[in-house]
């Protein structure tokens, strides 16, 4: 399905339109009829060779109700423009052309209805040169009328056309579907429509409403039942659960998906920054809302919702000042920007977005967030990108820019050299202490930029000095190091460590020394045997078994077992449900 929003002057003939193409009265309302003036978004579809169902979302044109002109093209990127043959250009054509061209709307076709009434060749001419300067520049003009059918079939071909060029929707994509009408039907409860520009919505999903959730119960897409349905597409769901948080949040997601944000620093493209008003309202999607502007510096502008909204990088959105009437387009560089506290702290911000583009870039986020998670960057619209790492440092879903790492590593060295002078027998500091002092969300970024000399054992780092251990201790560990020299997974005996002299006080100073990996009581092996480990059950088939483990690494179960939990704890190998590992 393709989904088109009409657009332009109060009595243009858009609804007659509508109605000569599909043969169905977008306008439901008796009081449209008395009026003769749609008031409400309306919607009827009709089939098209080659493209299949075409939907309209035919917006009305008088100026009272541009919110609602606004709700109906804002979630469509296709426009069916119309000018009447026989009025002037006329001041709601200029404000929808405008909102249009803030929101680079590209696809549109021109309809120059009511063309029986009078000579179209004006009023196209002039509609052509009104376009020019904007992003609908250059779309095809049809001379039309509703009345006599005279064009519809070219409008047709020209319809055609434009959905033929409009980028294919991902069936695949998040959902995150703006509620242009809600209502309730007795017996079925709520029903929200909207039109659904990417995604898949199937029957029981649950979604989000920011606040809470609901269970799709029931979908209708152009009035016959479906039990699923994927963008672009007209979709009524019936919905159960916290429906009333849709009085105010007014959208659904695919929940987890999105970050709702209630701040965003935004890039004005379109418009005088200058002119922006504090409180203009804020137009995305099918939503309206008030929002704070405090400009940042030139284009850039920061932007406080009066509640949150499901925003992610390089959204348009449009701001209108409802006095003067004036609209400035936006683009979303930043839906979950830092807060501005200190003096200067808007100047800096405004640096730091100078060179953001209007592609997503994965290194560039990382580097102005300096940590940050791959699933939050994925909600703000930031896909993780597996070309684009390179100079990123990656700990599981974390990610670090190479400055901060550089900067972690130092701090990292000066304060296990400080603990260690400071309190020589207490050797190292503990990987979680390391990552809160340096506030860093886990300690595997601790571990990922650890470097020369530091050295990680039993979940410390230590500044490995050679600073020895009690001679006796030394001996003792000499010993231990001939035996697993030849085997180096074969942890001795009990009987063996006693000869050896390695009681478990000793074999607790030796660990928590970085000379022994203790793997469970009494089992014992020299440090940087996990490494090895791992190097060798690399080299088996993944996922791999117990058994294979301990025959490739020639030692027994007493020791694989501690072993290989050592290693998953580690984080070197995972294990699955029926107990065989992979390495990580
Ligand atoms: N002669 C003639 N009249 C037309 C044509 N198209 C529309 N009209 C008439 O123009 C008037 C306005 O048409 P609508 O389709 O309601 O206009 P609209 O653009 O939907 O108006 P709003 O929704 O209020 O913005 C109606 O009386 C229509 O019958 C046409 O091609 N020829
Ligand atoms: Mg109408």
């Amino acid at each position: 399905m393709h989904v088109v929003a009409t657009a332009g002057h109060v009595d243009h003939g858009k609804s007659a339109l509508v109605r000569a193409l599909t043969g169905s009265d977008p306008d439901r309302l008796e009081e449209e009829h008395r009026r003769g003036l749609s008031i409400q978004l309306g919607y009827a579809w009709t089939s098209l060779p080659e493209v299949g169902d075409l939907a309209f979302v035919d917006v009305p044109g008088h100026e009272r109700f541009i919110s609602t002109m606004l709700a109906g093209v804002g979630p469509v990127p296709a426009v069916l423009f119309v000018v009447a043959a026989d009025d002037p250009w006329m001041p709601q054509a200029a404000e929808h052309l405008a909102a249009l061209d803030a929101l680079r709307v590209r696809h549109a076709v021109v309809a120059v209805t009511r063309s029986d009434l009078t000579d179209p060749g004006p009023a196209a001419a002039r509609a052509e040169a009104e376009l020019q300067q904007t992003s609908l520049s250059g779309s095809p003009i049809v001379p039309v009328s509703s009345r006599t059918g005279v064009g519809l079939d070219e409008l047709r071909v020209r319809l055609v056309e434009l959905v033929q060029g409009l980028p294919a929707a991902d069936p695949g994509a998040d959902v995150r579907l703006w509620i242009d009408r809600r209502f309730t039907i007795s017996g079925a409860g709520t029903v929200v429509t909207g039109t659904l520009p990417a995604g898949t919505v199937t029957r029981g999903d649950t979604l989000s409403t920011g606040m809470g959730t609901v269970r799709v119960r029931g979908i209708e897409s152009l009035e016959e039942r479906v039990d699923s349905m994927s963008g672009v597409a007209r979709v009524a769901l019936n919905v159960t659960g916290d429906v009333g948080d849709l009085d105010s949040t007014r959208t659904l997601t695919t929940p987890g998906a999105f970050h709702w944000t209630e701040v965003l620093d935004v890039r004005v493209t379109s418009g005088d920054v200058e002119q922006l008003p504090t409180l203009p309202m804020l137009h995305v999607g099918a939503h309206s809302l008030s929002v704070r502007c405090r400009p940042l510096d030139g284009e850039l502008v920061r932007l406080t919702l009066e509640r949150p909204l499901p925003l992610r990088f390089g959204d348009r959105t449009l701001l209108r000042d409802p006095g003067s009437r004036q609209v400035w387009g936006t683009r979303v560089l930043d839906p979950m920007p830092p807060p501005l506290r200190r003096r200067g702290a808007a100047g800096e911000r405004a640096k730091a977005l100078e060179d953001v583009t209007e592609e997503p870039d994965l290194v560039s986020e990382v580097v102005r967030r300096e940590v940050v998670d791959i699933d939050t960057l994925r909600r703000i619209g930031v896909p993780e990108s597996s070309d684009a790492t390179g100079s990123v440092v990656r700990a599981g879903q974390w990610l670090m820019s190479a400055d901060r790492s550089e900067r972690t590593a130092q701090q990292i060295v000066r304060i296990v050299t400080e603990h260690d002078r400071d309190r020589p027998l207490d050797r190292g500091v503990p990987v979680a202490v390391l990552a809160e002092r340096l506030d860093l969300p886990s300690p595997d970024l601790v571990v990922a930029v650890l470097r020369e000399p530091l050295q990680l054992y039993g979940g410390r780092v230590l500044a490995s000095g050679d600073d020895a251990l009690p001679a006796e201790l030394e001996q003792a560990l000499a010993g231990l190091a001939e035996d697993l020299a030849a085997s180096p997974f074969s942890a001795p005996t009990a009987d063996r460590l006693r000869e050896l002299g390695l009681d478990a006080t000793r074999t607790a100073a030796a660990t928590k020394a970085g000379r022994l990996l203790r793997l469970a009581p009494g089992i014992v092996l020299l440090p940087g045997a996990d490494v090895r480990a791992v190097e060798q059950l690399s080299a088996l088939p993944q996922p791999f078994t117990t058994s294979e483990a301990r025959s490739r690494l020639g030692t027994s179960r007493r020791v694989v077992l501690p072993l290989l939990e050592h290693l998953d704890r580690a984080g070197l190998t995972r294990r699955l449900p029926d107990d065989r590992r992979l390495v990580v």
